[in-house]
């Protein structure tokens, strides 16, 4: 073990009212300090099933149903006291987890009293960290772990699981194995430089490092829908003044949420609404009306809603088809180069198909935002569009700035690399470099300052 082995405790579950809390401890004092404060449970009444030996870690993965007592025996709560033996648990020190009753003291009071056994109480990500320091984990799945607790949606679970069972990391150590291959073979040449043997053929060497240069780019390519997927896609509604943008976005997330008027300008800060569509998570902004005005507040509005135009994932361009209002010119510019959806309300009132000057859209629709028809299909061609974009991405995924600035890093070194085929010398130092940045990613080369700042980011109790 590389770190100092005391023992740590922190409660592992969210604070508040609930049926079970736990407390994690590990270390090699973690079975100690357990056996000290669990006993037998509390006798409720004759035909008790606490009957016979009672003893606390017979073996490795034993559960016992205990009593917890301070060191005056007075009872604090029952627990059930889980006990994992070293290398077996999730740190790969001996562990023991208190599962006792929830809500705001009786977790605090236990670990109080474990703590007054000579504990200390763990850093934010500790026991992860321990867990990558022990080999239980590699960085990319200690990573996964976070992004698996701050899941938000089904699809962004379902890529850190992936990524926790090793999927990601074994592209990375597969594609830095491949390097570093190609370095032992070069550096065999530079040994034997004086006899002039060559170990591999240029033309081999030069489609080596353009099949790895390809699948470094793949793999980064899938970043921004990676990130879209654990942050939540964007969908900016926006559209002349009055059009019905607010109208629409209570309506999709059935709640009051914007002010609806019928005077024109009435939104002017960007009202976001979080929604689940279909396993997707997705951020709904409902923005300013776009449309020439001295008016000062709504200027700024109408600045925020082009902020977040230009961010957005996707855009629906809301249309009245009874005025056939459209955006001021210069807006109607940016929206075209966001392809946004036609979206055709108040179709209650009139089925005209006003056309904003740009063709290039993903799509049209009538709707009536205040009834609600034509909503639903709205949504479910939103959520095909998610699904679709998916399941083209597959199931290997990056997720974390840290992983594709890494894969840029080593990208950038195979490029310069194939520009040094006549400096043998030159091309090892890029592809030591190539190799070196995937390590990071899976923590095989990387500094502890480094490390620190990611565990740092974990939350108390992982
Ligand atoms: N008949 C009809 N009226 C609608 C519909 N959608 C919205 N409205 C009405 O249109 C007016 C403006 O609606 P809002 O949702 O405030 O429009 P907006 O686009 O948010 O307007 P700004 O915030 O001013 O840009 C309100 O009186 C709504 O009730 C619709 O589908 N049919
Ligand atoms: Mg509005």
């Amino acid at each position: 073990m590389t770190h100092s082995p005391d023992t740590i405790a922190a409660i592992a579950t969210p604070p508040g009212i609930g049926g079970i809390a736990v407390i994690r401890i590990s270390g090699p004092r973690s079975w100690e300090v357990a056996a000290k404060i669990a006993g037998p449970p509390p006798q409720r009444n004759a035909s008790s099933e606490a009957t016979g030996e009672w003893s606390l870690h017979q073996r490795n993965g034993t559960c016992a149903y205990s009593g917890i007592r301070n060191n005056n025996n007075e009872l604090l709560d029952e627990a059930l006291v889980s006990s994992f033996r070293s290398p077996h648990s999730y740190t790969g020190e001996d562990v023991v987890e208190v599962s006792c009753h929830g809500g705001n003291v009786s977790p605090k009071r236990i670990l109080s009293l474990i703590l007054s056994c000579g504990v200390r109480i763990a850093r934010p990500g500790e026991f992860t960290e321990r867990a990558f320091l022990n080999g239980k984990l590699d960085l990319a799945q200690a990573e996964a772990v976070a992004g698996l607790i701050h899941a938000r949606s089904e699809a962004a679970a379902r890529i850190s699981v992936s990524q926790l069972a090793g999927k990601l990391s074994e592209s990375i150590r597969d594609m830095r194995s491949k390097i570093l291959d190609l370095l032992a073979l070069l550096e065999l040449e530079l040994d034997f430089s004086e006899e002039d043997v060559s170990f591999q053929s240029l033309e081999s060497r030069k489609t080596d490092l353009l099949d790895l240069q390809a699948k470094i780019e793949h793999l980064s390519a899938t970043f921004d829908r990676g990130r879209r997927e654990r942050e939540g896609m964007k969908v900016a509604i926006v559209g002349a003044p009055n059009a019905g943008k607010s109208t629409l976005l209570n309506r999709i997330v059935g709640d009051e949420r914007a002010i609806v008027s019928p005077h024109p300008g009435t939104t002017r800060d960007v009202v976001e609404a979080h929604l689940e569509l279909s396993g997707h998570e997705v951020i709904f902004q409902d923005t300013a009306g776009l449309r020439d005005t001295e008016h000062e507040i709504e200027t700024i509005g109408i600045e925020r809603t082009l902020k977040t135009l230009v961010r957005a994932d996707v855009v629906l361009l809301l249309i009245d088809s009874a005025t056939g209002d459209l955006p001021g010119s210069t807006m109607l510019a940016e929206l075209a180069n966001k392809s946004p959806f036609l979206v055709y309300n108040k179709c209650d009132l009139s089925r005209a198909e006003p056309q904003p000057p740009f063709t290039a859209h993903s799509g049209v629709f009538h709707i009536s935002a205040l009834s609600g028809a034509g909503v639903e299909t709205l949504l479910a061609v939103l959520t095909r569009h998610f699904s679709d974009e998916l399941e083209t991405a597959g199931d290997l995924m990056l997720t974390e700035q840290r992983h594709h600035d890494a894969l840029q890093r080593s990208r950038d070194a195979l490029v310069r690399a194939q520009q040094q085929f006549a400096e043998p010398t030159l091309l090892a130092a890029d592809l030591r470099d190539a190799a070196n940045a995937l390590g990071e990613i899976t923590g095989e080369t990387i500094g502890e300052e480094v490390l620190d700042r990611i565990f740092s980011q974990f939350c108390i109790g992982k």
